[in-house]
Formats: C-alpha cells, structure tokens, sequence
C-alpha cells in the first residue's frame, strides 16, 4: 500500500483507548472503528493513529487520512512499573500503510532503559524507510512525583529529541505560565499536546490557543473528539488552531 505523506503538524487523531484504558472509555457508538475512521475523514484530520490490530482489520486504501500506527502497547490491567511492548515491528506498520509510527516511553521507570533501548532501534529503520517517528514521551513510575508538572514536561520533551524524535507527544502541563521553554527544550522536534481527560470546550481551546502560541505544531487527541457530541465540530476548531 502507498504511504500518504504526513504533515508534522496539525491534528492527529488518537484511537488506542480500547486497550491503554479498557471499553470504558467508549460508548455504543464509539467502540466501533468505522465511526471514527468516518469522523476523521469528515473532518480531514491530519493523521489517524490506531494500534495493529485496529489498523490491520479496519484501515484500508479508501480511507484518505495519513495512518499512524503505535508499535507498543499495554494495558491498565497490571499496576506495576510501566512498560509497553513492541508488538509491531516497522516493516508491518509499512505493510499497514503507515505514514509514521509512533512509540510511547516511559522515562522514570524502572524499564526505561528496554524502551529507550527499542526506541532507538525503531528510529533507525523507520528513517530507512523515510517515515517520522513519533514519541509519546510520558515520565512515569515511582521516580515520578508529578508527571504534568513543567520541570518533567520539559525533561520528556528534550529527552525525545536528543533520542531522535521528529514528533514528541507530551501531557499538557499544570502549570502553563511558560509552555515556550517545553517547546524550546525539543528544539526541532515538533511538539504536539496530548488532549487528556474531557474538557469543555472553551478550556480545551483556550490552551490549546496558548500551547500554539507557544511554538506546539499540534495536538493528538482522542477522549475529547470521541467524548464529544459534535466530534466533527471539535476537530474542525482545533484544526483552525493549528493550521
Ligand atoms: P487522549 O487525548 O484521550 O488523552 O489520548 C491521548 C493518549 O496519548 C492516547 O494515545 C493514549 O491511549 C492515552 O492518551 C494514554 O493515556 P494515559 O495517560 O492514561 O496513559
């Protein structure tokens, strides 16, 4: 399949819930992968990102969006330290017809260095193949007293580029006085928001607007468009934002 080229940049739609969080993120409607292939094609988001399962059985070459796929994945049933697996390698997410892949790090714990370790590996074959590496670089463990606070922000954001990021996926901080410094910690690397838990919609734009200002390329968002009653409408406003 012919990959679609990416924009690194814009409004990536997230859909890994059903297995980081479980069901219980979903309802009738939003359980079921084609409605949100068909929210993100009416919206013309910028990149669809979906796990191999979900990608292998519902994406295919009608769907006009740029297709991430998510080479690790775990689920919320085991409480200990965080670690995801590999469970796609490159070569597949290309079969797929991956436009990017994307991984997810969890500095701080008592694993980092397995996933900093199989990061690195995938940022080189993914680069022989031409495609962007995304990470979702998401400080977590006992190390870790507060993973929004800016300080570990920051740290996620720079660590993504020195580990060779093109994309870095970060939690939005709880404090936002100076998102400038998140942004200048990942030098050339874009950064994008992470949407977190639903938000009105005045509040996920408002920081949003100040998140572009501050020099993010974008958001990946998943709760707070499938969540949502309008989540064409959403993405079209946040799509303004970034544009
Ligand atoms: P949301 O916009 O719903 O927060 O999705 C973004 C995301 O990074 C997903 O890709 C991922 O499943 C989830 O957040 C991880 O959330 P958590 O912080 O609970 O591990």
């Amino acid at each position: 399949m012919a990959k679609r080229s990416i924009k690194l940049s814009g409004v990536y739609f997230a859909y890994d819930h059903g297995m980081e969080h479980g069901p219980t993120d979903f309802s009738e409607k939003s359980v079921l992968p084609e409605y949100i292939i068909e929210i993100a094609e009416k919206a013309e988001v910028d990149a669809l990102i979906l796990l191999k399962g979900t990608a292998k059985a519902y994406y295919d070459k009608k769907c006009s969006i740029p297709l991430v796929v998510k080479l690790n994945q775990k689920t919320k049933l085991y409480a200990g330290e965080s670690f995801s697996t590999q469970t796609c390698s490159v070569d597949e997410a290309v079969k797929l017809g991956a436009s990017a892949v994307g991984y997810t790090v969890y500095f701080g714990s008592k694993y980092e260095k397995w996933m900093v370790k199989e990061f690195g590996r995938i940022e080189e074959e993914a680069s022989k193949y031409g495609l962007p590496t995304i990470m979702w670089s998401y400080p977590r463990g006992a190390s870790i007293k507060d993973d929004e606070s800016p300080e570990i922000v920051s740290y996620a954001a720079r660590a993504a580029m020195e580990l060779g990021a093109d994309v870095v996926k970060l939690k939005y901080p709880n404090d936002d006085s100076n998102l400038e410094w998140i942004a200048k910690c990942a030098g050339k690397t874009h950064v994008f928001a992470a949407g977190g838990s639903k938000l009105t919609d005045d509040v996920l734009l408002e920081k949003m607007q100040r998140a572009a200002k501050a020099g993010f390329s974008g958001i990946a968002v998943g709760r707070n468009i499938f969540q949502s009653d309008d989540p064409v409408k959403r993405l079209k406003s946040l799509k303004a934002i970034f544009s």
